[in-house]
């Protein structure tokens, strides 16, 4: 069951073809159940996108529609990234759109790693 309020996933997304290779991407890690590769419009020192193997479009679909293996997988593939990157004792921020109002771009669920300076402050 998709939850109510998301679009379909598109198969043509930019990730979705990231994935089946049609596209390149300086990948840094991937296992069984996520990629990870540096953005194209870096916000940070390090800036990397992380995302699952599987076809989920949102933060929401994903813990929605998701094994419990793949949701396991992904978030440790998160640590293994960071911890690969060496961005354990300074710190990282990990932080995914979802939807309209966050300006979501690409519809096929992703966190974004932050790393590298001193980040500001959050702020909505
Ligand atoms: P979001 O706004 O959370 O959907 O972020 C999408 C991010 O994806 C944005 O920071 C730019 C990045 N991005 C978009 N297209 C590509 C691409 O073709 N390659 C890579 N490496 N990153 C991309």
């Amino acid at each position: 069951m998709r939850v109510t309020g998301l679009p379909p996933y598109d198969p043509a997304n930019i990730f979705a073809r990231i994935l089946r290779g049609e596209i390149p991407a300086k990948a840094v890690h991937e296992d069984d159940f996520a990629l990870a590769f540096h953005d194209i419009n870096p916000q940070a020192p390090v800036h990397v996108l992380v995302i699952p193997k599987g076809a989920y479009v949102s933060q929401a679909d994903f813990a929605a529609n998701a094994s419990d293996a793949e949701i396991a997988g992904f978030w440790r593939a998160v640590g293994t990234v960071a911890k690969a990157l060496g961005l354990e004792e300074k710190g990282y921020r990990i932080l995914s759109n979802m939807g309209e109002d966050a300006g979501q771009e690409v519809p096929h669920f992703h966190v974004h790693i932050f790393a590298g300076r001193r980040l500001g402050r959050m702020v909505p």
